[in-house]
């Protein structure tokens, strides 16, 4: 079964066994006639990282040589979850491993399962970013990744008695196999200090000269393409003691004093702040920003600079893209780099930046935009303050003369944010300096346009653009979903789908097809026993593999409305309790699955875990619902425990109050999956019901434009009366922790309820009745399940980054010859 092809390239099983045996003893230190499982996963990833090591440098040659455009994707987030199994399919080689592993005795399966996460993010944005990657990847774009190496990614949450704690995650501490450490690929970063003028041919120039230096080193770490030879990299920084940190220290004699602090230097890469939503003005995460920003700016000219004499082609060369406003201190450094040590003057150093920057915005809400204080960036960074005051001052200056002395929006969208606490708005500073403003779905642009950037937006019509987010199908159908994988492939007659996400539209041909219905439900029922066992071994609760798995997977956050979930199960809860036995009889039955972490200083988010968790111990525990209705919470929800839950899930939630998920993710990757979605007109979801059709989705809740007027109404607004009713069993103590429930009640409660839980409950309870009612029909829902994967191909980030391509980036296909 393997060709002479895989003998040529090594990769036939005896060629792997022998790469991987040497890795045994060699790379593992272990006897190659004794090793356990974690060993022979250790060194299967080194087998897999040399080849991406090879295809790496083929493509770097190749780039080096056509010197194309650029694209440099700076994120301080990236969730890329587990390496192996993407990359052996990206590499195309993951049935050869899979045989030379078995000859050797193990499951290539199970050793998968050995790999612990990179979790060097928070959620969607950092999710977005790695699904973005791998597009980038496999459609030969020549494109870089720049973020930070953090020592400790997202916390682990642990649950304890029901209630979230949190725990570090020290992901490196078995060693990393993925990453390539490049010890002489470093840059110094300078901090504080001071800036002085000084004249060289007669020009005066700003000279900063800093009070702190730390090195950042790169830690490379290859993403190759599907289908292609093309790898390219994603480099991490870490930051490391400089030689030059604080030399006084050891002139003054206090020698381990001084080795000491030296160590403090690796604090600025070593933990991933967990999303609070709100900036804080914390030094330590400006330190940061600053270090990813400097390290890959360095990086990026110095590359530039290898190929080129002068700046004249830089626009032509290089496009940056900030993901969010967390780097756009880069708008600045490049100024400085420019003018400072470029010499280029203002003018020339302006035209170019003007060139290079595109945004985009992962918010909606206007509390999350960050801005730092003046006082902060200024002694942090002396020389970027001033810059960014010049950018201003020109900025205003032109303003003026646009639209006059109206003093309120001028002062709406200068840089600087008067007041108390003067403030730098990062937004703004990313708007003005960016040729391209892009939302994450067209609804989201909408909202850009009309209410969070209206003043830039009617300034610069043009700068203002979307690009529907997207979710790369090599991740989230072939990797974590090989059975409907080799079902799409045999009825579409093709692989080609998995490059070409367009003929996925074909499987509607067969849509009433009872052949291809008996092979889809039985690729639902793998998936679902495989999360069963998933469930039971994590929380010893057995869950009925005829039941509806009903899953609630995202950040918990108000806005998402985890909240309207738990009341509506307590709802159906109190529902079967009043029922007679017959009636019972005709209850479908479901499993509830939620899962997510809350930041760690998100009080509420804290509140609504733990009432799941009390509300499920007292359904699950109570023998009148049986298998009617189970409620698990899935802790620690990361990438790979999404790749178990998302196969196996019949209908999935995205309940956010209208107006407020600026796209969402998720539910692309449930919609491949053939997963029924129950949502609010939000976000993406709008598109979505134009590619696969109202009938074929659970729609409830208000309309964006409905929202303004709901909220208004305050404590005249209507509630249901089982709204009242659910919400009075918690505030009562039904389910016990009255005093810990009381906040949480009084915020959906009496006018207070800002998302809206009460407005929309009755039609909330309606869809939910819906989906049951679909359910029964076990014809009319495999066919809405295929209508849901075979119209989910806009959906695919593929479609995402080809648009970025065209219309933001101006970068074109470089493809690496096999
Ligand atoms: C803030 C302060 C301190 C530390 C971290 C943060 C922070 C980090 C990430 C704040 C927000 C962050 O991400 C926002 C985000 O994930 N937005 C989501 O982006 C997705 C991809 O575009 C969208 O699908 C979601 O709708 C959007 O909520």
């Amino acid at each position: 079964i393997f060709g002479l092809m895989d003998v040529f390239l090594k990769n036939d099983p005896i060629s792997l066994q022998k790469d991987i045996l040497d890795h045994v003893e060699f790379t593992v230190a272990k006897s190659r006639f004794s090793f356990d499982d974690f060993e022979a996963y250790q060194a299967l990833a080194h087998s897999v990282r040399d080849r991406l090591i090879e295809r790496w440098h083929d493509t770097q040659i190749h780039f080096s040589k056509k010197d194309p455009k650029r694209l440099y994707f700076l994120s301080l987030e990236f969730l890329m979850g587990r390496s192996l199994s993407n990359s052996v399919i990206n590499l195309g080689v993951r049935d050869q491993f899979a045989d030379a592993l078995s000859q050797l005795g193990f499951e290539f399966e199970v050793l998968a399962e050995q790999e612990g996460d990179a979790c060097l993010g928070n959620g969607g944005l950092a999710r977005l970013s790695a699904c973005q990657m791998e597009s980038l990847a496999t459609l030969d774009y020549p494109a870089i990744g720049y973020g930070l190496r953090y020592q400790y990614g997202l916390f682990r949450q642990v649950i304890l008695d029901g209630f979230q704690h949190e725990q570090p995650d020290y992901w490196l501490n078995f060693g990393n196999p993925w990453e390539i450490a490049r010890i002489h690929i470093t840059y110094t970063v300078k901090f504080y200090g001071t800036v002085t003028d000084e004249v060289l041919n007669k020009e005066k120039y700003k000279v900063w000269v800093p009070g702190e230096m730390v090195e950042a080193v790169a830690y490379d770490n290859p993403i190759p393409g599907y289908g292609t030879r093309n790898t390219i990299v994603l480099r991490l920084w870490a930051a490391k003691p400089s030689d030059q940190h604080n030399m006084e220290a050891y002139n003054t004699g206090d020698y381990v004093d001084a080795v000491v602090n030296r160590q403090r230097a690796e604090s600025i890469s070593s933990i991933l702040y967990p999303d609070d939503r709100s900036y804080q003005g914390k030094e330590l995460q400006l330190k940061q920003q600053y270090f990813f920003v400097s390290a890959s700016v360095q990086d990026i000219i110095r590359r530039f600079k290898d190929a080129h004499k002068n700046f004249d082609e830089f626009p032509e060369k290089v496009a940056l893209q900030l993901n969010d406003t967390h780097p756009s201190l880069t708008i600045a450094e490049v100024m400085r780099v420019l003018l400072d040590e470029e010499h280029l003057g203002w003018n020339r150093a302006w035209d170019i930046v003007c060139k290079i920057f595109s945004f985009t915005t992962h918010t909606v809400s206007p509390d999350s935009l960050v801005k730092i204080p003046v006082d902060l960036l200024g002694s942090l960074l002396p020389r970027h303050l001033q810059i960014i005051y010049d950018i201003n001052f020109n900025f205003v200056e032109n303003l003026k003369k646009m639209i006059g002395l109206d003093y309120d929006r001028l002062a709406r969208m200068s840089i600087v944010e008067e007041g108390a606490v003067k403030n730098i708005r990062m937004a703004n500073l990313a708007i003005i300096c960016s040729h391209t403003v892009n939302g994450v779905s067209r609804l989201h642009s909408e909202l850009l346009k009309t209410k969070l950037f209206k003043d830039f937006y009617e300034l610069w019509p043009h700068k203002f653009h979307y690009k529907t987010n997207g979710v790369t199908q090599r991740r989230w159908i072939v990797v974590s979903n090989p059975s409907l994988c080799a079902l799409i492939s045999k009825w579409l007659g093709t692989e080609a789908w998995i490059r070409d996400i367009d003929l996925l539209i074909g499987l509607r041909d067969y849509a009433t097809n009872s052949e291809l219905h008996q092979e889809w439900k039985m690729v639902k029922k793998v998936n679902k026993i495989r999360l069963a066992e998933y469930i039971e071994a994590m929380s010893g609760l057995k869950v009925s593999l005829d039941a509806m798995f009903d899953v609630h997977t995202k950040r918990v956050h108000e806005y998402k409305r985890q909240l309207l979930n738990i009341l509506g199960i307590i709802h159906r809860y109190d529902c079967i309790k009043n029922m007679n036995k017959n009636d019972r009889r005709k209850v479908v039955p479901r499993v509830c699955i939620i899962g997510g972490k809350a930041a760690p200083g998100y009080e509420m988010a804290k509140k609504i875990i733990k009432l799941f968790h009390v509300v499920a111990e007292k359904i699950n525990n109570d023998n009148d619902i049986g298998d009617l209705l189970k409620l698990v919470f899935i802790p620690d929800y990361n990438v790979s425990v999404a790749e178990l839950v998302i196969p196996g899930a019949d209908l999935s939630q995205h309940l956010s109050t209208a107006g407020h998920e600026a796209s969402g993710t998720s539910s692309m990757k449930f919609l491949m999956n053939g997963c029924l979605l129950l949502a609010t007109e939000d976000g993406s979801t709008i598109e979505m019901i134009e590619e696969i059709g109202r009938d074929n989705i659970f729609l409830f809740g208000a309309a964006v434009h409905e929202v303004p007027a709901l909220r208004k109404k305050g404590p005249a607004l209507k509630v249901p009366l089982q709204f009242l009713r659910v919400v009075r069993m918690i505030r009562e103590g039904h389910f016990g922790f009255k005093d810990y429930f009381k906040s949480l009640c009084d915020k959906i409660e009496g006018g207070n309820d800002y998302f809206l839980l009460g407005a929309d409950f009755a039609s909330y309870i309606e869809a939910q009745a819906a989906a049951d009612k679909a359910f029964v029909d076990e014809e009319r829902w495999t066919k809405m399940s295929i209508l849901c994967a075979a119209g989910s191909g806009k959906f695919s980030s593929d479609r995402t980054i080809q648009e970025y391509a065209e219309k933001t980036w101006g970068i074109q296909p470089c493809r690496c010859a096999f």
